[in-house]
């Protein structure tokens, strides 16, 4: 079926295509590769199965994804038969999270890939979770992408500054929004993050209300929700699979499953960006190796003691550092064990980046 569509490649409108968030990077990579398959973009996984849209109107189309990394949002390009993917081009930027599921732990798990915009989803009918939130920042920093915060169920509480302030605290210099997918407040202003055709991925606990707000940004029951439980406002694990989602005006959504802890997976300068705050303070140290606790000229205890930097943002700065060098010591050892072995390492290229 690919290959059909692929002979007439010439004679379809590759700026419609542009649609499904394809660029000149692209273009570029799949013309190395074989040009008589169209490339696609995943939008939906199944074990083993991948869904790829060929173009932003048309049904997907299914294919195996023999072992390969493929994660929803990634481009990719099938065999000739069409039958299996072939190529998964290499991603713009991706959410990645230590896999917590049976059989998988210590390997990295992609959330979504060439996505623009994380949104981190947190209801205001719970208490702000400023732990949890800093986290994802760090995740969402080291994904490649920019963060929001939307805080949802606006429609159900009186006043929400005071968890407005307690989230934004823990995340400086990134967005803040309130909103209510049932009754629609303050989406609106969430559709400017999809302005030029830009992907967003939403994050969040189970029944924090992301697919909720998925229907309100596309103006349809477009995916399932369910209620929470009474006592503690958990959700139900509604979204059982990520799932890429076009908004009629441009733009796609990734609707993810409800996540319940959120592990770090180690790259980048994630930490850095998510605890600027903390960082900018430890570079007016006096001394270049001050661990904060009780040496002279510490500009952050200094914060601390002045009431200007809360000392719990100090400490879990310092324990997802520790986490991270733990996490990248357990990698190593893996690799070593690896080599040992005589195992060769998967290729970068299909990694996130
Ligand atoms: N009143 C109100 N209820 C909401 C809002 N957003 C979500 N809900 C309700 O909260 C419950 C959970 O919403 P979902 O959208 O299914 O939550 P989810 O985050 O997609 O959950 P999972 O798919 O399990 O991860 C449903 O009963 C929704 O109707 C909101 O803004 N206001
Ligand atoms: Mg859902
Ligand atoms: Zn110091």
């Amino acid at each position: 079926m690919l290959k059909a569509v692929g002979r007439y490649r010439d004679a379809i409108d590759w700026s419609a295509d542009a649609n499904l968030g394809w660029s000149d990077a692209l273009e570029t990579e799949w013309r190395g590769l074989d040009t008589s398959v169209l490339p696609g973009r995943v939008s939906r996984l199944d074990r083993g199965w991948s869904s790829v849209l060929i173009g932003v109107d048309s049904e997907p189309i299914r294919m195996r994804n023999i072992g390969a990394d493929i994660a929803v949002g990634d481009f990719v390009v099938a065999d000739s038969d069409g039958e299996r993917v072939q190529n998964v081009l290499t991603r713009r930027s991706a959410f990645v999270r230590r896999a917590s599921f049976e059989g998988s732990r210590g390997e990295a798990h992609t959330i979504a890939a060439n996505i623009d915009v994380v949104m981190l989803i947190h209801a205001l009918t719970s208490p702000p979770k400023q732990r949890r939130l800093e986290r994802e920042l760090v995740l969402a920093w080291d994904s490649g992408a920019v963060p929001v915060v939307v805080l949802t169920k606006d429609d159900l509480v009186d006043d929400p500054a005071s968890m407005v302030a307690s989230l934004q605290d823990v995340a400086p210099d990134v967005d803040v929004c309130v909103a209510s997918g049932k009754t629609g407040t303050g989406v609106e202003r969430l559709r400017e993050y999809a302005a030029n055709n830009a992907t967003i991925a939403m994050l969040g606990a189970s029944g924090v209300g992301k697919s909720t707000l998925v229907n309100s940004l596309v103006g349809h029951g477009r995916q399932a929700t369910a209620e929470v439980r009474d006592g503690d406002q958990r959700g139900r694990h509604t979204t059982t699979a990520s799932e890429l989602v076009r908004l009629p005006a441009g733009g796609w959504l990734v609707d993810t499953p409800g996540v319940r802890a959120v592990s770090l997976w180690s790259s980048g300068h994630g930490i850095e960006r998510a605890f600027a705050d903390v960082f900018e303070l430890m570079d007016q140290c006096r001394f270049r190796d001050c661990k904060h606790d009780d040496e002279p000229g510490c500009a952050v205890r200094e914060a601390i003691a002045q009431g200007t930097l809360d000392p719990r943002r100090l400490d879990s700065m310092q324990r997802l550092v520790a986490e991270e060098a733990a996490l990248e010591a357990e990698q190593r050892a893996k690799e070593k064990a690896l080599d040992k072995r005589g195992v060769r390492r998967p290729k970068k290229s299909t990694q996130s980046p």
